[in-house]
């Protein structure tokens, strides 16, 4: 925790009933309360197939698991989830969330408002193994554009078009 004087203390970071390959959490306040969420990608999994966790910031330095939420419904095949980028793709002043899967492709959920989202289809879906998801404006347009690395047997990476869900250019690496 920052003490801001410029030293920083460890606090008990709780116990919330999270599977242990949970692979780090990525912040971001998807309920727009000023209190800092986060998603919790479950990893390497050999349980199955799994879900992924959404913990809700409460102001009091400690988090609530949210179970009434697509995002922590949806449930994941194959080795689970690498990572997720949280970013306001809409521009409606709430941040939308692209979660990017081993082997299921990426799933890329709207944020309705109220603690509620609504997973879109999108090219992702087909994408197979999805290695991680970035937001940016690379054109300046004041439109956030998405960037994904995948994996289709050589590593790609991939710019698509905000809002269209069309990729509009794309490179590959090895
Ligand atoms: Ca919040
Ligand atoms: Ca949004
Ligand atoms: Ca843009």
């Amino acid at each position: 925790m920052n003490e801001g004087n410029d030293h920083f203390t460890s606090v008990p970071g709780g116990d919330y009933g999270l599977p242990r390959k949970a692979s780090g959490g990525i912040s971001g306040d998807y309920d727009n309360d000023g209190w800092i969420d986060l998603f919790m990608p479950i990893a390497w999994t050999d349980f199955g197939t799994q879900t992924n966790a959404l913990l809700r910031g409460l102001g009091d330095r400690t988090f609530g698991v949210v179970t009434d939420c697509v995002i922590a419904t949806d449930t994941v095949g194959g080795r689970g989830t690498n990572a997720a980028a949280w970013g306001d793709w809409d521009g409606d002043g709430d941040v939308d969330l692209v979660v990017c899967n081993m082997e299921d492709g990426a799933f890329f959920y709207r944020n309705d408002g109220h603690g509620q989202f609504t997973r879109l289809t999108t090219i992702l879906d087909q994408m197979g193994t999805i290695i991680h998801a970035y937001w940016g404006d690379y054109d300046n347009d004041g439109l956030l554009d998405l960037a994904v690395t995948y994996w289709d047997g050589t590593y790609h990476t991939g710019l698509l078009g905000t809002r269209t869900g069309t990729r509009t250019t794309g490179s590959s690496s090895t």
